[in-house]
């Protein structure tokens, strides 16, 4: 099926729902809790009942977002009195953080034979623009080229030719705006630029948004910018340059109540470090709770740190992509490793 098909299969089963749990990724990001926002947005105009759900979410730093307050963190209790189940942004089934839920649905579907399918269950849809792990949904709209799901979620106003206000306007643009780095990384392209101005003319606060995501915000952000960058290695052989913070820098420069406020940076840091001249690919390294968090970022066309996360066990996109892995950290002569 064509994309162009998908997006108008997926708005028939949501217009006739009769409710529709909305699920981000677990820890979601901007684009995660704004693809959530527009869809809450649209069902609160539609009059169908709606839940958000997304697990593990920094509820202060993320109170711009249109219907962010809707977003909860609490597990939905039952599934399966759900008609659709929208699941937003998430790359695989573990990321939505509802995945023994989600396979005990698929596991009683299969196990129902075909004369006997009269038990009900959600209908299964998912908007991603992670490359696929794992096809799980019972229609998959997974666009890898797109640089925000909230650019997947503007695909689907348009294909079915749906308002979008001024709060679904924002979500788009925040989801657009986060995931190209206030429209610096290479996955702006024309389609996003077209994408956001149209958002722009239909009341999007662009001023508010960039101060909003791009900016560093607190005084602790700033300490721990100031760390990594001082830490930072540059190995000009292979173009790698990376930098680590251990539980040892957060300890000295944040309060624990800070931690929280400053999730938001790893990214950008990892970044702004791929545009060194000369690096060709960045990782920044952080230890958090007994484990090791890693964000790769390359502008090189040769190098795809998707492939590079997942044997790490982690995953994301051709040119940022992350990955977890238990132990600490461990400085070396001319890096750092994670040792068990
Ligand atoms: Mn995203």
């Amino acid at each position: 099926m064509e994309n162009q098909e998908k997006l108008k299969l997926a708005w028939e089963k949501i217009k006739s729902a009769a409710s529709v749990l909305v699920v981000g990724h677990v820890s979601p990001d901007p684009d995660a809790l704004a693809s959530i926002g527009a869809m809450l947005e649209l069902l609160k105009n539609l009059q169908i009942p709606s839940l958000g759900y997304a697990d593990n979410k920094l509820a202060e730093i993320y109170s711009y977002i249109p219907n962010e307050d809707l977003i909860t963190t609490e597990k939905p209790r039952r599934l399966a009195d759900f008609s659709v189940i929208l699941i937003l942004d998430c790359g695989a089934i573990s990321r939505t953080s509802l995945e023994p839920e989600l396979r005990a649905i698929l596991a009683a579907r299969s196990s129902d034979s075909e004369a006997n399918q009269t038990r009900a269950t959600p209908y299964i849809i998912e908007f991603d623009h992670h490359e696929v792990l794992e096809s799980f949904a019972d229609l998959e709209l997974r666009i890898p080229s797109k640089a925000s799901t909230t650019e997947i979620i503007y695909d689907f106003f348009e294909a079915n030719q749906l308002e979008m206000n001024k709060a679904i306007a924002d979500c788009i643009l925040i989801g657009l705006m986060a995931d190209t780095g206030n429209f610096l990384h290479a996955n702006s392209s024309f389609e996003v630029m077209a994408a956001s101005s149209d958002m722009l003319l239909r009341g999007a606060s662009l001023n508010k948004i960039s101060e909003r995501v791009r900016g560093a915000g607190t005084l602790a952000a700033l300490k721990v910018w100031g760390r990594a960058l001082e830490k930072i290695k540059f190995n000009q052989e292979t173009g790698l340059v990376c930098s680590a913070l251990t539980s040892q820098d957060f300890s000295e420069l944040l309060k624990p109540e800070e931690k929280n406020s400053v999730a938001e940076v790893y990214g950008d840091i990892a970044s702004f470090m791929s545009y060194l001249s000369g690096a060709k690919l960045a990782l920044f390294l952080r230890e958090e709770n007994g484990r090791v968090k890693g964000s790769f970022r390359t502008n090189s066309d040769e190098i795809d740190v998707a492939k590079l996360a997942q044997k790490f066990g982690g995953g994301g996109h051709k040119r940022a992509a992350g990955f977890i892995q238990d132990g600490h950290l461990e400085e070396t002569e001319n890096g750092w490793k994670v040792v068990k």
